[in-house]
C-alpha cells in the first residue's frame, strides 16, 4: 500500500529512472537476490517502504514472522544500499517504535525510553532496530538515512482481510457487509476505548517526496537523530471511528465491543513538529479519507 502510493506520487510528479521491482521479482528476504539486485542497479535513492505488517491480531499472533522478516528486510537492503554507493536512503518504521506509556504526543526523542506495547513487540523491536542501523551506518560511514515514522496508515491498496487488517479497512469492511445483508450488529474489537490516530497514505507519499527534496544538511538541523514522525496530530476513540465509517459507509446497525479482542496501546499521537517545523502539513482529512478508501473497495 504504501510502496504503491510513493510509485503514483513519483509518476504525477513526472520522475523518471524508477527501479521498481514486485514481491514476486525480488524477495528482500533473500541475500543472494536482495545483493544481485543492488549490484546490478546501483540505484542513488532507495525507498524502503517493503515490510510484513498487519492489525494487533497478526503482530500477536505471529511475532516470529514479523521479527524475521522485517529484520531481515532491514539488514540485507541497508548494508546493500550503502555498499552498492546509495546517496539517499528513506526507511519507513512504525509509531508503535515508542513506549507503551510515552507520555502524548510522542516525539522523536521518546524513543527507548520505556517498554513496548505487548501486542507488536516484535514487529516494534524489529523497525526500532532499522532506525539504529540507519544511524549506526550514518554515524560510522556517512550514509545519508532517514527514518519516517508513521502513524496507523490507510487507504487504496489496503489490506481488508478481517483476521490479519488494521482497524480502519477491517471496519470499512464489516459495516459494508452489514449493509450488504442487513445484518443488525456489527462486532467491533476490543472496549472502544483506545485512541488512535489515521493518515491517509497518500499523505505518507507526499511527506516522503518532501523530504527527499530536502537536503540533508537543512533536514539535520531540524532532527539530529535523522528520525521524522508523519501523522496527522489528531486522533479519536475506536468507537468514535466505528461511528464515522458506519455513517460513510450508510449502514444501520449497531456496534457490539468485543472484549475477548485485545485493545492495545491506550494511546499513539504523534507530535509532528519536526515536519511541521520544515512546512510540511497533512492534506486529506480523515473523513474525505475513508470517502475514498470506500470508493476504492466498493471499485475493487
Ligand atoms: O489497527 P489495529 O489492528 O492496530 O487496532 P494497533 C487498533 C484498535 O482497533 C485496537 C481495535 O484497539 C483494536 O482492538 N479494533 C476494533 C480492531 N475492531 C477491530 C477490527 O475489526 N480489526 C482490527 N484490526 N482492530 C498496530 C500494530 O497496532 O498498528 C502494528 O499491531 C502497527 O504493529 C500498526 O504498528 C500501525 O494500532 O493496535
Amino acid at each position: 500500500m504504501a510502496g504503491s502510493a510513493i510509485l503514483r506520487k513519483l509518476q504525477a510528479e513526472g520522475c523518471e529512472d524508477l527501479i521498481l521491482r514486485t514481491h514476486g521479482e525480488l524477495d528482500l528476504t533473500d541475500q543472494k537476490q536482495v545483493e544481485r539486485f543492488f549490484e546490478k542497479e546501483r540505484p542513488d535513492c532507495v525507498i524502503m517502504a517493503a515490510a510484513k505488517v498487519g492489525g494487533i491480531l497478526a503482530n500477536y499472533r505471529w511475532p516470529a514472522d514479523f521479527i524475521r522478516e522485517n529484520l531481515l528486510i532491514e539488514v540485507l537492503s541497508i548494508d546493500a544500499a550503502w555498499r552498492h554507493g546509495a546517496k539517499k536512503f528513506l526507511f519507513l518504521g512504525s509509531s508503535c517504535i515508542y513506549p507503551q506509556m510515552a507520555p502524548q504526543p510522542l516525539k522523536e526523542e521518546y524513543l527507548l525510553t520505556g517498554s513496548l506495547e505487548p501486542t507488536n513487540e516484535a514487529y516494534a523491536v524489529a523497525k526500532i532496530s532499522g532506525i539504529k542501523m540507519c544511524q549506526a551506518y550514518q554515524s560510522q560511514h556517512g550514509f545519508n538515512a532517514l527514518c519516517l515514522m508513521p502513524t496507523n496508515l490507510y487507504g487504496p491498496g489496503d489490506n481488508f482481510d478481517l483476521e490479519s487488517s488494521h482497524v480502519l479497512p477491517a471496519l470499512i469492511r464489516k459495516f459494508h457487509e452489514a449493509k450488504q445483508q442487513q445484518t443488525p450488529v456489527v462486532g467491533v474489537w476490543g472496549t472502544g476505548t483506545p485512541r488512535r490516530e489515521f493518515l491517509h497514505v497518500d499523505d505518507l507519499a507526499d511527506a516522503c517526496l518532501f523530504l527527499l527534496q530536502h537536503s540533508m544538511e537543512d533536514l539535520r538541523k531540524v532532527s539530529p537523530d535523522g528520525v521524522f514522525n508523519v501523522g496527522t496530530g489528531k486522533d479519536l476513540e475506536i468507537r468514535e471511528l466505528a461511528l464515522l465509517i458506519r455513517q460513510i459507509v450508510g449502514a444501520h446497525c449497531e456496534l457490539r465491543f468485543d472484549t475477548s479482542k485485545p485493545d492495545g496501546t491506550p494511546r499513539k499521537l504523534l507530535d509532528i513538529s519536526r515536519l511541521r517545523c520544515l512546512g510540511w502539513q497533512p492534506k486529506i482529512s480523515l473523513e474525505e479519507g475513508i470517502r475514498r478508501t470506500y470508493q476504492w473497495y466498493c471499485r475493487a
